[in-house]
């Protein structure tokens, strides 16, 4: 499992921000809250959150952006400070106050420090539903950061939005806490937690055809049965297949070390589908597919086709920015391309450093399952060899060494008893905007994944050529299409609103 399928859920928009023209409006906020909200002996924490109200006027709601699993200040930024954001907009129309709110363990919104060395005790209260408790407790106490007003929710309709495990969690804020959220918007959100998503690759796949590149999977799932077969064909061909992609030393890589660098090529794929801005997989087919003499992709075909799986497995191990992008996430120097260090390439899981990683980390590897498996047969575009077959969950014993034999983590997420605790894809409240990428590869894990395009149901959209998280950028039309409908439902659930 690489550090693309781990950190996924919100790196989305690893795309410049804007400078907030209208950052001076944004005043940051910090929330004195329960460590454990079952138990006060344990003390308080402060936790995170920004607030622009330069929009605000009299009966308004309030409208908080859920930014989940990382460092919430340049999301708060984002969303809050820039006059073009979606949350402006939303701010403009209704008149009302937004709060970009950290996760708990995140960002600067720590209960206890985060880093390599923190006792595994003190993770205990990094739970869903601790989490699920703070932006209600938070909520009763507040007020108009200028002029005062109690903006709680007695007085105040609130909604709640995200995307992603931040989805999820509008979702069952909205369902744990009516009487806290009015309303919410769950944007691709990721409901059930699930170890090892076969459907993960499998959209990865649907989304390519749909695109235009199903070609490019023919030939993607050639390449990956000749490298299952020469893994599985004994010692001598499993080293040879590692070298010719990653040169001298790759053959001391594990399969799924191995297997797992090359699943690499489908990295940006969440969020930036096949457009030229994913700096990998179109211009990988492109490669595959083009006779560099002709630039014809039929007769490149018919050649593949000639010359078998055998040559076409060379041609992309022989694709030269390959080593370059294995380079750079694995911090590794394969093939020995920078000349001024030696020769590395061990491919291995390594510990993440970054706190927001190491936090999410735990979050996983206790609750919400790990890891993203092969798609099934005979559309798989990534090797069967990406799941260890040991039996052991590696990420979790390698982030967190003899975690899970004290007993601080699962020997595997109990992604059970969440979904039981949480409702998983049963949730279903009232007065709640549910979306999803079409070709979303986290599709299978939201509410949505049989509902069909475009269908602009009272309160579902599929966002039409779309993936991960769509929902709140500026530009893409699918997703001022969706926003339009929640504006929409949102005003009619609004005029229900009765102060309690
Ligand atoms: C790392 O975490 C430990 C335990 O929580 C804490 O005592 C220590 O100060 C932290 N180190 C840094 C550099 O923040
Ligand atoms: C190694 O691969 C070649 C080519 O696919 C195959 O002919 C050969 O049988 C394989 N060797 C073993 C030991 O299976
Ligand atoms: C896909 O390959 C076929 C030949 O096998 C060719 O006729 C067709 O033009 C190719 N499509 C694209 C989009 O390259
Ligand atoms: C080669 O590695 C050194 C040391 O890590 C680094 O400073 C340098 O920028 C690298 N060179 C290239 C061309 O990436
Ligand atoms: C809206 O969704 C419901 C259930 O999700 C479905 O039964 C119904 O046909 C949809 N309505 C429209 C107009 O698409
Ligand atoms: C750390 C390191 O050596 N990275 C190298 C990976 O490969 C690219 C190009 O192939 C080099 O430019 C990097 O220096």
């Amino acid at each position: 499992m690489c550090v693309q399928y781990i950190t996924l859920m919100l790196v989305v928009w690893a795309v410049t921000v804007a400078v907030g023209v209208l950052g001076e409006t944004v005043v940051v906020g910090h929330a004195t809250l329960p460590i454990d909200h079952h138990d006060t002996s344990m003390g308080t924490y402060q936790n995170r959150y920004w607030v622009n109200d330069q929009y605000y006027r009299p009966g308004g709601p309030v409208f908080v952006h859920d930014v989940g699993e990382s460092n919430a200040e340049h999301t708060a930024h984002r969303y809050l400070g820039d006059s073009s954001s979606y949350m402006v907009d939303f701010l403009r129309e209704f008149h009302g106050v937004g709060i970009a709110w950290e996760h708990r363990y995140f960002g600067n919104s720590l209960p206890f420090p985060v880093n390599l060395t923190t006792p595994f005790e003190q993770f205990k209260y990094l739970t869903t539903s601790q989490a699920l408790e703070d932006i209600p407790a938070f909520a009763q106490t507040f007020r108009h950061p200028h002029a005062g007003l109690d903006l709680s929710p007695r007085t105040t309709p609130w909604v709640i939005i995200g995307c992603s495990y931040s989805g999820a969690r509008a979702a069952f804020s909205r369902d744990k806490h009516p009487e806290t959220f009015h309303a919410a918007y769950a944007a691709s959100p990721t409901v059930e937690a699930k170890n090892n998503d076969i459907m993960y690759f499998q959209q990865v796949y649907r989304g390519m055809i749909g695109y235009g590149y199903a070609n490019c999977t023919r030939n993607l799932r050639e390449i990956v049965q000749y490298v299952d077969n020469q893994l599985s064909s004994g010692p001598q061909n499993a080293s040879a297949i590692k070298r010719l992609f990653f040169g001298p030393g790759a053959e001391y890589n594990t399969h799924e070390d191995f297997a797992s660098a090359l699943a690499t090529i489908y990295s940006g794929f969440q969020g930036r589908g096949m457009t030229m801005k994913n700096p990998i997989l179109p211009k990988l087919c492109d490669y595959l597919e083009h006779n560099l003499e002709t630039g014809d992709s039929a007769l490149a075909r018919e050649l593949v086709l000639k010359l078998g799986s055998e040559a076409l497995t060379q041609r992309f191990a022989s694709w030269a920015p390959l080593i370059g992008i294995i380079n750079e996430s694995y911090r590794t120097n394969c093939a020995g391309k920078n000349i001024s260090v030696p020769l590395s390439c061990d491919l291995s899981q390594s510990r993440y450093p970054d706190p927001a990683l190491i936090s999410w980390t735990w979050m996983l590897c206790s609750e919400w399952g790990t890891g993203v498996g092969p798609n099934p047969m005979p559309d798989s575009i990534v090797s069967k060899y990406i799941i260890s077959h040991d039996g052991r969950n590696s990420v979790c014993n390698v982030q967190f060494p003899g975690a899970i034999d004290a007993g601080a983590l699962p020997p595997q997420p109990e992604t059970n008893q969440l979904n039981w605790a949480t409702g998983g894809r049963h949730v279903h409240p009232s007065n709640t905007f549910w979306t999803v990428g079409e070709f979303d590869p986290w599709r299978s894990v939201t509410p949505l994944s049989g509902t069909r395009t475009g269908e602009a149901n009272a309160t579902k959209y599929v966002l039409p050529h779309a993936e991960h998280c769509y929902d709140f950028r500026t530009t893409s039309p699918s997703a001022r299409i969706a926003r339009k409908l929640f504006v929409h439902n949102l005003r009619v659930w609004l005029s229900e609103w009765r102060p309690m």
